[in-house]
């Protein structure tokens, strides 16, 4: 949340600082909402698949599977965050991305289930 609150006040005016502070953070440029993304692991598959978000977004990844999947990322081939080993059905796993650039995610138990996110200044 460090990089959250960090950008949130670069943010020009106070009023934007309110509503970022309460969960909705609004981009000054485009007006469009840079909060939370959602990803969902069902039938051994990433949906969506691909994904870009901006810099500060919360991504929430819930597995609907019966059985245990996890969440690794990576960037550049080098591991940046991994998961609890098991998220069970319904669970979730959440993460602020605060870094701009290509992100490789895989379940790691199943490494054949994939997913790229890109993350935007
Ligand atoms: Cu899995």
């Amino acid at each position: 949340m460090r990089a959250l609150y960090a950008w949130v006040g670069a943010l020009p005016s106070a009023a934007l600082r309110v509503i970022a502070v309460a969960g909705v953070v609004l981009s000054p440029a485009t007006g469009a909402a840079a909060g939370q993304a959602r990803v969902v692991i069902e039938g051994f598959v990433f949906s969506p698949a691909e994904l870009q978000v901006r810099a500060g977004t919360t991504l929430v990844f819930v597995n609907r599977d019966r059985v245990p999947h996890s969440i690794v990322g990576e960037r550049d081939g080098k591991e940046i965050f991994r998961s609890a080993e098991q998220i069970d059905e319904d669970d979730d796993f959440r993460i602020v991305l605060d870094t701009p650039g290509e992100l490789a995610l895989r379940c790691g138990i199943h490494s054949g289930i994939k997913a790229r996110i890109i993350v935007t200044p």
